[in-house]
């Protein structure tokens, strides 16, 4: 057998991700309201094939099933996402309590199984009745998340010890609010700023539930940090890469752990910034009490005179030896490393969990179904490698999710892009976990890999 050479400390998690709107299905069963995500996938266009997510996996009634495979697998932890209008079907009010039972077996499940449950409030599918008030443009969104925060964390931090409020808000505010491309699909820059900052209020206020309940686990928020190299030394592209960086970065990360707004990018937006009430940052200053990376990508950045409000163009970068994903997206290993410690160089060490890292390929399965996704272990693996290199440099790293436990619903993409661990047949929905399932127990088992 091959020596491991990055050996992870002993209780570092292993675990793999999904998202309600992604996975579950059953999108108008057991009370359960309609969200943005809903009326959006139905309307002409907007979705690759038209595919939506009204099945999706049907995770909804397979799931001691899919935890089954996961045991299979040996996850140390599961990290999955609440359905908001699953529990509250108009956002706020009355409560559905078969919706919130599916969130209480799966929890038990997960624990049955020795599975550690990771818990997130949002990944982008708002109650529709709630965007009918307004949306995170309201501010009135603050208060919302707060009371639905309140009922998720009463029903299940008895037993989910590690929260996190938001998945990738940027993803939220920018391509729902900005450019459209992901519901409720609104094309307007003033709002999507707006949605940004209510977004941090609401994580902030529900970070503060969560502490004034006693609850003995950890809650955070999930950014996407993809890592950004200017295009050329030209002071244009540098300037430019530092507006993407300032949207994608600073907008998330300055005011929870440094404690202010990226000012000179706020002005630089002219009309544009959100309205920032006085005392806001001070709600927001501090409230986490770990980041969750996601981490896929690395871009270059250009000056754009026609790049939208930034006015930047990014181009895929990969480093030498690698090709691209099924997305399109530049593989750099280094990167994922350079993300992660700048993280831990210019925001104050926090503890990290990489929530998310995964290759989308294009998988072709055998007569039986059996995908042999040597691309995918391959990507997995150097990424892996520079996790470990990060944390031998000092970073603060507890845990490292794969994305994603099942083929899924790769939003305005439909199902078009496989992110799996296990294939999901189109037709049937038969589970069959891929080669790269195999790989990932022997490195949960092992506690690292080899080069
Ligand atoms: O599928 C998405 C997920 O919803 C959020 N992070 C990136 C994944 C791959 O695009």
């Amino acid at each position: 057998m091959k020596k491991i050479i990055y050996t992870f400390p002993d209780n570092f998690t292993w675990g793999a991700i999904a998202s309600a709107y992604q996975i579950e299905g059953a999108w108008n069963e057991d009370g359960k309201g309609k969200s943005i995500w809903d009326i959006f996938s139905r309307l002409p266009d907007r979705i690759l094939n038209g595919d939506t997510g009204e099945i999706a996996t049907d995770h909804y009634h397979r799931m001691p099933d899919d935890v089954q495979l996961m045991k299979e697998i040996g996850l140390n932890s599961y990290s999955f996402t609440l359905s908001w209008p699953r529990i509250l079907p108009e956002g706020t009010g009355k409560i559905n309590p078969k919706g919130l039972d599916f969130y209480d077996r799966l929890v038990d499940e997960l624990l049955n199984a020795g599975i550690q449950p990771k818990a997130t409030l949002y990944h982008w599918d708002l109650p529709l009745s709630l965007q009918e008030r307004g949306g995170w443009p309201s501010r009135d969104s603050i208060d919302w998340f707060g009371e639905y925060a309140a009922v998720a964390f009463d029903k299940l931090a008895d037993r989910v010890n590690l929260w996190a409020t938001h998945n990738e808000p940027w993803v939220a505010a920018f391509l729902g609010y900005g450019t459209g491309v992901h519901a409720p699909g609104i094309n307007d820059a003033t709002q999507a700023f707006q949605a940004a900052h209510h977004l941090l209020l609401a994580h902030a206020k529900a970070v503060d539930i969560y502490h004034s309940g006693n609850y003995r686990g950890e809650i955070g928020i999930i950014l996407n940090l993809n890592h950004l190299i200017s295009g050329s030394d030209r002071e244009e592209d540098i300037k430019a890469t530092q507006r993407v960086y300032d949207e994608t970065h600073s907008l998330f990360l300055d005011p929870i752990f440094l404690g202010k707004y990226p000012e000179k990018f706020l002005n630089w937006l002219g009309p544009n910034q959100p309205k920032i009430e006085a005392g806001d940052l001070d709600l927001l200053t501090g409230k986490a009490d770990y980041l969750g990376i996601n981490h896929y990508n690395s871009d270059k950045v250009f000056y754009d005179h026609f790049g939208g409000w930034l006015k930047a163009r990014l181009e895929p970068y990969s480093a030498p030896g690698w090709g691209v994903t099924q997305m399109g997206w530049g593989i750099n290993p280094a990167g994922l490393k350079k993300e992660v410690l700048n993280i831990v160089d210019n925001y104050g060490h926090p503890k990290i969990y990489l929530t998310e890292n995964g290759c989308a390929a294009v998988d072709q399965p055998d007569k039986n179904g059996f995908v042999n996704d040597l691309d995918r272990i391959r990507f997995l693996k150097a990424h892996i490698i520079a996790l470990h290199e990060a944390i031998h440099e000092g970073a603060n790293v507890q845990g490292y999710y794969v994305w994603s436990i099942l083929d899924n619903f790769e939003w305005e993409r439909g199902y078009s892009k496989k992110f799996g661990l296990i294939r999901v047949d189109p037709k049937t929905l038969d589970r069959i976990p891929k080669q790269s399932a195999a790989w990932y127990s022997d490195v949960i088992r092992n506690k690292g890999v080899t080069p």
